[in-house]
């Protein structure tokens, strides 16, 4: 999750149209479904005061980019909105950061210097710096994204190696440093002619899956049950409003705002009330240590109009280093008055963002590996 609050005089944005389509064009990336303990030390970017060392999921993309086809993973964010990599001789605080590849521009001769600094900051406080070029990215599938903008980062704090953004374009770092916005991914697709309309759907499959994937302009409908809810987006960010919050049939009286982020791993709420009830009835201790051995008939259910997603308490925690002792996937976001709901929530959905109309659709995910892919219906 991007840090997005330097400058707020940017968020005020036109709402974008409903485009009509004739034949519809999508794209489907899949990922690899990086658990921290199946991959090799994997964190990302979480909650700021929640210790989230032994609970973190990444989607890592393959992309190829540069005349030389340069291969490396980023991890897809819905939180941010630049594609960033690495350079070779990074200056990073951790190793992490070149262990799913870099990208070297000095040895594509399709790359182009944009002579733009790009700095991304996160929530819990750190960076990403370096300079925007463009490049082509070469797609599965056969199409290419001619000239494509991103950075190439050389100077990286924290535990990460590269980020896919697919937010909206004001949270780019262009906008943040001089109000301008250029399109990215999803934007660039659509601009390109790859896909009809600047929307994606994610499906991540379920707790233990390796794989899942991200459909462009697309809607995968034998991936969920019931209908697909559609919600009007109720802020600047990827967010719906919830009806309520129920813990084990007893209502939290939570209405509010929640960003569906996938660059989060944990259900993060900022009204630490809220995290607490949920600790105590896990039988959690304030960092979120709670015994494993959790029911699977008792729920945290979020209400939405006309949909209920219900978590299981056991769906609820993940192993910890610690005997007997399991991590809560639920956190205190300290640094301001939003929700982010990542992995332990996302997991239980399928969820279709549409940038243009301003809707998200939701629906209980179903585990499968049919497919029946259709065009935005809203
Ligand atoms: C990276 O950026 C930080 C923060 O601005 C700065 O203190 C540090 O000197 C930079 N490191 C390099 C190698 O440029
Ligand atoms: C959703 O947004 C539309 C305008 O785009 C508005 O007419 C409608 O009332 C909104 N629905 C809700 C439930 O807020
Ligand atoms: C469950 C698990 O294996 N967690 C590991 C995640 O990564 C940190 C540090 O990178 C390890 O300390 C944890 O044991």
């Amino acid at each position: 999750m991007l840090f997005k609050y330097l400058s707020a005089a940017f968020l005020a944005v036109a709402q974008g149209a409903i485009i009509k389509r004739d034949s519809p064009k999508t794209l489907k990336l899949d990922f690899h479904v990086a658990v921290n303990g199946t991959a090799n030390g994997i964190t990302k970017r979480d909650s700021v005061d929640y210790d989230l060392q032994n609970i973190q999921t990444e989607y890592l993309i393959e992309l190829t980019v540069g005349s030389d086809y340069q291969h490396f993973s980023v991890a897809l964010d819905t939180g941010s909105s630049d594609l960033w990599i690495p350079t070779p001789d990074a200056v990073c605080t951790n190793d992490i950061c070149l262990a799913y590849g870099s990208f070297d521009p000095r040895t594509s001769t399709s790359y182009t210097d944009l002579n733009t600094v790009i700095k991304d900051y996160y929530v819990d406080g750190t960076f990403a710096f370096g300079d925007y070029g463009k490049d082509d990215v070469h797609l599965p599938g056969g199409n290419t994204l001619n000239q494509f903008q991103f950075g190439s980062m050389n100077n990286i704090s924290g535990n990460v190696h590269g980020l896919l953004g697919i937010d909206f374009p004001i949270f780019e770092s262009t906008s943040y440093q001089s109000g301008e916005i250029y399109n990215n991914f999803p934007m660039a697709l659509k601009a390109q002619n790859i896909i009809d309309q600047v929307s994606y759907s994610l499906y991540l499959n379920q707790l233990d899956a390796e794989t899942g994937s991200i459909i462009f302009s697309g809607i995968d409908k034998a991936k969920y049950t019931g209908d697909l809810v559609v919600l009007n987006i109720s802020t600047n960010d990827v967010s719906v409003k919830t009806n309520d919050l129920v813990l084990n049939g007893q209502s939290l009286n939570f209405q509010d705002d929640i960003i569906l982020d996938s660059g989060s791993t944990n259900i993060n709420f900022w009204d630490k009330n809220i995290v607490d009830q949920i600790y105590q009835e896990l039988n959690s201790n304030s960092n979120g240590l709670a015994p494993c051995d959790q029911p699977s008939d008792k729920f945290l259910t979020f209400k939405f109009d006309g949909l209920e997603v219900d978590i299981p308490y056991s769906d609820l925690v993940r192993p910890s280093n610690q005997a007997g002792k399991c991590w809560v996937g639920v956190g205190y976001y300290g640094g301001v008055k939003e929700n982010l709901v990542g992995d332990f929530f996302l997991r239980k959905v399928y969820v279709a963002y549409n940038l243009e109309s301003r809707k998200i659709g939701l629906a209980n995910a179903k585990y499968t590996d049919e497919e029946d892919i259709v065009d935005f219906w809203f």
